[in-house]
C-alpha cells in the first residue's frame, strides 16, 4: 500500500533507523521512544492490524515471531526481560495501520498500561 507509513519504510521511501531486515521482517526504532529500548517490528507485507489477520498470514506471522527472540537479544533486552504490544483500532490507541509489535524494554515496566 502506497500511502501506508510503513510500507513507505520497508520500500526505502521514508528512511527507518533499521535494527533488523530480512525479507520478509522490518524492525527499526521507534521515532517516540517510550522507554531505553523501543522498537517496532512489523511484516513487509501490509496487514492492517491484528484483527485483520488471516489464515494465509499464518507463515508471514509465524515466521516474524521466530525472530523477535534475535532482535531483543541484539537490543540487549533478552535476559531482563521485555514487553511486546499490538495497539489494535481506536480504542487500542493504534494510530499506523500497518500490523506491528512495540518491542519495550531496558527499564523496569509498569502494569497496568493506561
Ligand atoms: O504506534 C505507532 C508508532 O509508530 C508510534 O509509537 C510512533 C511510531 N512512528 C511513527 N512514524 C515513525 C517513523 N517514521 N519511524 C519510526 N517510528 C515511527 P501505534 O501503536 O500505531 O500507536
Amino acid at each position: 500500500m502506497s500511502s501506508c507509513l510503513f510500507c513507505q519504510l520497508v520500500s526505502g521511501d521514508i528512511p527507518a533507523n533499521k535494527v533488523y531486515e530480512d525479507d520478509h521482517v522490518l524492525a527499526f526504532h521507534d521515532i517516540r521512544p517510550q522507554a531505553p529500548v523501543h522498537i517496532l517490528i512489523i511484516p513487509k507485507r501490509h496487514i492492517e492490524s491484528a484483527q485483520a489477520v488471516k489464515p494465509e498470514d499464518r507463515e508471514t506471522l509465524g515466521y516474524l515471531h521466530s525472530v523477535i527472540p534475535i532482535i531483543a537479544e541484539d537490543a540487549g533486552v533478552a535476559e531482563d526481560g521485555y514487553r511486546l504490544v499490538a495497539n489494535i483500532g481506536r480504542h487500542g490507541q493504534q494510530t499506523v495501520p500497518h500490523l506491528h509489535y512495540h518491542l519495550l524494554g531496558g527499564r523496569q515496566l509498569g502494569w497496568p498500561p493506561g
